[in-house]
């Protein structure tokens, strides 16, 4: 079925739940901000060291003046900034500790902290007292902390970082004991699990990086302030925004809409309004138009003075889809894309403005049109990079290889997920929210559990997909695939399946995506298939691990895949993996995984020639029938 525009004007309106969170950093006429990025006093605790700092309240004392002090920049994983492995692969506590002036010039205005990423867990302390803790890493948290701040004076801020994993954390994870307990020369088992040898493992494919992954910012905002905006607009020109106020007492709130060259296009005196606008210049993909983006500016006006004002960026287009395929702007969107990480050497997952620019040229260049953000949400400048570039974005809850489906977790993976909708709402470039990424879905259990999530994006946003990445599942087994609007599958033929048997790929791929197809009738994505292939490592002819043996087992799910268009079957593929990217040790991984068409350091393998050609091709060559 496609959504026709009244329909979905209507699911627009309802598409509004209660807005609870938070807007993006911004700079303005009011608003200013002060970054704290930058060199922090860091202090490890010992391995696995048990809650040491919290106990004996590491919050109250100066961590300059612990002997193991050093620095550690923000933003950046710590892990690979050490000399050791201590610090690579250190589980529990790590401290940060800055010091900074607050001016008095300010002392007028709310001091919010803002976090973008700490990852796992982070309690934070101002002068010495706690002022919140945020579970989860990938997206941002904030804390008012104007009573806790000293103006005019030296303030200090702390933060503990935990990255242990658990069955009760999203990714799951457990400890690794040792396989041969340690016994003494009578052979008395000495003890099962002497703390430095406990190893802790997520339950994924990449490595557990830690610390404050994002910039953290201390944003001034004024008393009476624009709390959210949530705006959703189609391709025909309708409208609705929503805007939360702190208060409302005495204030006149003005509203004004511009195009992408400034024009004001619409004006208005409601926190929430419905509305059209004519001949919308509208937000395409690439290749299948220009991005043109909007923004609304909300002001509010207390005794004829400003006194908050705020900009969101928007853009005017729709996303709908049918049994087979997905729409933007009622035209077909096929997925030319990638799986990728937000991976680099030395910062590890540490947000990094010129890493970010060279893979989104790269991606350009490879004539791509989409991404999927495997398996986190990416950093907030990304997703304005996105928009402004014209790349679709399916995003993706952190929840990877999930296992277990305990109430508690539910609980967990739906606030994370309506964190994520609440920060990536208003981004035309967001098409689909993921909820998961290989998750057991065998279990008969995690049929309520997704329908939760399911419920949850439905009841917060109607205008967008919801979509689940099946790999461990079949068609035939998978207890949740009919909850999705469309289906995305992993699959590996020619690597974790018949290795060294090219010449069945085509069949293998196109039987099992014809089988979702045909049981769940709903449009798909492969969004992984691919191989590793060691840069450099030539063989002819082709073996496992060699650059030719990657780019035969693309080609020939190349071929799965034209059928597979041809007999309307999928409606997007994405390589696995953008560029090679580090993992925990295992045997199946050399120094990380390397399933990149990109090495690490972002050089093209003979891979990334074959996609670019494919991607180029077909992106010029988008076949705009809609499949009946
Ligand atoms: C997958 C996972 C991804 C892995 C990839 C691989 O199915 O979704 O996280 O990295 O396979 O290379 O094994």
């Amino acid at each position: 079925m496609i959504l026709k525009p009244t329909v979905l004007l209507l699911l627009l309106l309802q598409s509004i739940s209660t807005i609870t969170c938070l807007l993006h950093v911004q700079k303005n006429e009011i608003r200013t901000v002060d970054s704290l990025d930058g060199l922090w006093t860091f202090v490890r605790e010992p391995h696995n060291g048990g809650d040491v700092g919290i106990v004996n309240q590491w919050n109250t004392l100066d961590l300059e003046r612990f002997q193991n002090a050093t620095v550690m920049p923000v933003p950046s994983a710590y892990n690979d900034l050490g000399t050791g492995s201590e610090l690579r692969d250190h589980i529990g506590w790590v401290w940060y500790e800055k010091k900074e002036f607050v001016p008095l010039r300010d002392r007028n205005m709310r001091h919010v902290l803002r976090f973008g990423s700490v990852n796992y867990f982070a309690v934070v302390y101002i002068n010495s007292e706690k002022v919140t803790s945020h579970i989860g890493g990938h997206l941002p948290f904030e804390v008012d902390i104007s009573a806790q701040i000293k103006f005019g004076a030296e303030n200090k801020f702390t933060v503990a970082v935990n990255n242990t994993l658990s069955w009760s954390t999203i990714p799951q994870g457990d400890f690794n004991y040792q396989s041969v307990a340690p016994r003494n020369i009578s052979g008395r088992i000495l003890s099962r699990l002497p703390a430095g040898a406990v190893k802790n493992v997520g339950n994924f494919d990449f490595f557990n990086y830690a610390g404050i992954l994002r910039s953290v910012q201390l944003m001034k905002i004024p008393s009476v302030y624009i709390q959210n905006i949530n705006i959703v607009a189609d391709h025909t020109g309708s409208f609705f925004f929503e805007t939360a106020v702190s208060s409302l007492d005495g204030v006149r709130v003005e509203v004004k809409m511009f195009d992408g060259e400034g024009s004001l296009v619409y004006t208005g005196n409601q926190t929430k309004s419905e509305g059209q606008i004519s001949n919308p210049k509208l937000w395409w993909p690439r290749g299948m138009g220009k991005p043109d983006l909007y923004s609304l500016e909300v002001s509010l006006i207390l005794d004829g003075e400003l006194a908050d004002i705020y900009r969101e960026q928007f853009g005017f287009r729709t996303v709908t889809w049918s049994d087979s395929q997905i729409f933007i702007n009622s035209k077909p969107f096929y997925c030319l894309g990638f799986g990728m990480h937000e991976d680099f050497e030395i910062i590890g997952r540490g947000f990094n403005q010129a890493i970010m620019t060279k893979d989104l040229n790269l991606l350009e260049w490879m004539g791509g049109n989409c991404y999927r953000t495997t398996h986190y949400p990416y950093s907030e400048e990304r997703m304005f990079e996105n928009d402004r570039r014209g790349i679709a974005v399916i995003v993706e809850t952190p929840a990877v290889g999930l296992k277990g489906f305990s109430k508690a977790n539910n609980n967990l993976h739906v606030k994370m997920l309506q964190d994520m909708i609440d920060r990536d709402k208003n981004h035309p470039s967001v098409i689909a929210w993921s909820l998961a990424n290989e998750p057991q879905t065998m279990k008969k259990e995690s049929r309520n559990y997704f329908k939760t999530l399911v419920d949850t994006a439905h009841g917060i946003d109607r205008t967008r997909p919801v979509t689940t990445v099946y790999g461990p599942t079949n068609f035939d087994n998978d207890q949740t695939a009919d909850l999705m609007d469309f289906i995305c599958v992993n699959r590996y033929y020619g690597w974790y399946i018949d290795m060294g048997y090219i010449p069945w790929i085509n069949q293998s791929v196109y039987w099992d995506i014809s089988l979702w197809r045909e049981t769940f009738h709903k449009p798909i994505i492969v969004t992984e298939y691919g191989a590793d292939s060691i840069p450099g490592l030539n063989q002819e002819p082709s073996v496992d691990f060699s650059e030719q043996y990657q780019n035969e087992v693309i080609q020939e799910t190349h071929h799965a895949f034209d059928a597979l268009v041809k007999d309307h079957t999928i409606t997007g593929e994405m390589i696995w993996n953008f560029a090679d990217f580090m993992t925990g040790m295992t045997t199946t991984r050399a120094v990380g995984n390397h399933k990149g068409v990109f090495t690490r350091s972002r050089q093209a393998k003979i891979a990334a020639y074959t996609l670019r050609n494919r991607y180029l091709k077909k992106g010029s060559n988008i076949d705009t029938t809609i499949w009946t």
